[in-house]
């Protein structure tokens, strides 16, 4: 059996304005991702800043926060096996231009400062990230009717 994990996404300011949220949550159903939490909503200046606090005075640190900030996002929760690995893998590299074609930045970021989406990169990051974004109640269990055509 493999790892069932959740992960966070988001997808930012960027992808929202430009009508991109559609096309990304195709994506993850197609797959067979299962979300299990989402809502649109405006990041806080606080909210920003904590879940970029490991980036805190790196030089893009206040572009970063200002970008989360600028617009509504989406966030959400996907759970799944291997959901961490297999998200990271859709979404491709942080860096655009360092993308495959066919990931969610390959086929629509041309720069890492406006990179359209994110996703936890670890089970520590994404325990992290669920807890600043949402609370218990906000997360829904329940079975995906083709869980049982997905895995084994
Ligand atoms: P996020 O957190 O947005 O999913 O990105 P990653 O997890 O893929 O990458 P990250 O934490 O290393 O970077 C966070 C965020 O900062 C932006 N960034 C990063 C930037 O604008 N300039 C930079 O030089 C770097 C390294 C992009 C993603």
């Amino acid at each position: 059996m493999a790892n069932i994990e959740r992960t966070f996404f988001m997808i930012k300011p960027d992808a929202v304005q430009r009508g991109l949220i559609g096309n990304i949550i195709e994506r993850y159903e197609r797959k067979g991702l299962k979300i299990i939490a989402m809502k649109f909503m405006q990041v806080s200046q606080d909210l920003a800043e904590r879940h970029y606090a490991e980036h805190k005075g790196k030089p893009f640190y206040d572009a970063l926060v200002e970008y989360i900030t600028s617009g509504p996002v989406v966030a959400g929760v996907l759970e799944g096996h291997d959901i961490i690995e297999i998200n990271r893998a859709m979404m491709g590299k942080t860096n655009p231009a360092e993308c495959d074609v066919g990931t969610i930045r390959g086929d629509f970021a041309m720069e890492i400062s406006r990179n359209v989406i994110h996703g936890s990169d670890s089970l520590e990051s994404a325990k992290r990230e669920i807890g600043l974004f949402f609370t218990e109640e906000e997360i829904i269990e329940y079975t995906r009717a083709d869980d049982v055509w997905l895995y084994e």
